[in-house]
């Protein structure tokens, strides 16, 4: 397949490129790069050492003689350079990672909420409308969050993949309809993904769009079998209190001798799954996409869940590492069940990477390899929900 990858350069978006040219497909990356310069705003860099864009593509060209093209478009922005693309191109499937995709930058100040809702629903409404006006039959893969759905909103039941069935009263009896399951979005971030949803939605209905939305998890790990072919190909690995993810933080701090940071109680049980399956994942919903006219297609991508604190503790069990309960930035429940369905993922072959297999790993091949490179000034997370929130002071 011909594909093109918004938001290529990214932590996902890179990876996934590598793979889907490994296996054949060709592949060029659309990217604006926004996510280093929020790197620099934030005065902080990945704990790997990643190469400039050009750098990458050329090390995996000398690797597989495999030409992966780039384009640096901004797609909330630069629509007509977008429909000139598709139009120059005529992808097959477009993977769509291009949004800012931090819940706590999300909630940092009025200008990063701002900045994430116009850049996250002009680019997909972008993506989707362009397609429509160059009339080309291209199959949509979306990331989408599990945050969609809430943390706890059903209690104990199972979260379906997408879809909730319903009764709806009425005065001649009940009725039966399928909904999206409803939207409980905790951030300005994971907001701008059910509203995602709901552009999907209408363009599936109004244009026979074809869309595959994969409602995925916290990502862990860092590397793939093609990003670690060679140390100009490795992966970004976000630590700091704004776009590094709970476990990958907790590795981290672990490696490099920081207490891990707990917030409130740890009670947040949350979906998780491995770099590595995320990019299989994408490459069997590629394989999988829905038929014109079809309702939009939705995946849970996760492959485990865990407890925070229960997390926590594995951690310091294996790696001795203390744990800190801090005072939680953020507005969440101080405790939440999350039983999510995924059996569509497993029924098409997925054999996922799970955390007792990865951790170790992870934690000496990349937390202690690179443990120089961090600044401990920048692990506490310090983005609140509301002004006027407690936050704790450096540890170290
Ligand atoms: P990332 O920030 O590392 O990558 C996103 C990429 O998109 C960056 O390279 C950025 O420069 C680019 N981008 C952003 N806005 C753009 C625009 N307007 N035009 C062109 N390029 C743009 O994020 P990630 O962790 O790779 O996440 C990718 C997708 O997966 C996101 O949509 C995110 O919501 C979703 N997701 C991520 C996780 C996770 O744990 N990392 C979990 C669930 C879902
Ligand atoms: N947490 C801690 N300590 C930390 C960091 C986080 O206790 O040092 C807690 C948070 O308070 C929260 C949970 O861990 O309860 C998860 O936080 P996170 O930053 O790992 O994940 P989240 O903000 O939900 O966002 C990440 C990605 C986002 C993706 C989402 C998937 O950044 O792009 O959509 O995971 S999901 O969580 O399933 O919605």
């Amino acid at each position: 397949m011909n594909v093109l990858i918004l938001g290529g350069d990214g932590f996902c978006g890179w990876p996934t490129s590598l793979h889907l040219a490994s296996v054949g497909h060709d592949v060029t990356i659309v990217d604006n790069l926004s996510r280093r310069y929020i790197d620099v705003e934030l005065e902080v860099e990945s704990l790997t050492p990643i190469t400039p864009i050009h750098e990458r593509l050329t090390a995996w060209k000398e690797h597989t003689g495999q030409v992966i093209a780039f384009e640096n478009l901004d797609l909330a922005k630069d629509y007509d350079r977008l429909v000139d693309l598709l139009r120059d191109l005529r992808p097959d499937a477009v993977v769509h990672f291009a949004e800012q995709r931090a819940a706590p930058y999300s909630m940092r100040t009025s200008t990063t909420k701002r900045y994430t809702v116009d850049n996250n629903v002009s680019g997909t409404h972008n993506l989707l409308c362009a397609i429509v006006e160059t009339g080309l039959d291209i199959a949509v893969v979306h990331l989408g969050t599990m945050g969609v759905y809430g943390y706890g909103w059903s209690g104990t039941a199972p979260i379906p993949e997408g879809y909730l069935t319903v009764s709806v009263p009425t005065p001649d009896g009940d009725l039966e309809r399928e909904i999206l399951h409803p939207a409980n979005p905790g951030s300005v971030y994971h907001m701008t993904k059910t509203l995602d949803q709901l552009l999907f939605a209408f363009y599936a209905r109004n244009d026979g769009i074809r869309v595959t939305d994969l409602h995925q998890g916290i990502v862990w790990g860092t590397q793939t079998p093609e990003t670690a072919i060679d140390e100009r190909l490795i992966n970004r690995f976000d630590y700091d209190g704004d776009y590094g993810t709970v476990l990958n933080r907790f590795i981290m701090q672990a490696a490099v001798g920081h207490p891990l940071t707990v917030h409130g109680t740890g009670g947040q049980t949350r979906a998780f799954i491995h770099i590595r399956d995320t990019v299989r994942c994408i490459e069997i919903a590629l394989n999988n996409a829905p038929e014109r006219g079809d309702q939009v297609s939705v995946f849970n991508q996760v492959t485990e869940t865990y407890r925070v604190r229960d997390l926590a503790e594995l951690i310091s069990k294996l790696t001795g590492a203390e744990i800190a309960y801090l005072p939680n930035p953020r507005r969440e429940a101080a405790e939440n069940d999350l039983n999510v369905t995924r059996d569509r993922f497993e029924a098409l072959g997925l054999n996922p990477t799970t955390l007792s297999q990865g951790l170790l790993e992870e934690t000496h091949e990349i937390g202690s390899k690179y443990a120089t490179r961090a600044d401990m000034s920048k692990i506490i997370a310090r983005s609140v929900w509301k002004a006027g929130m407690e936050v704790a002071p450096d540890l170290r």
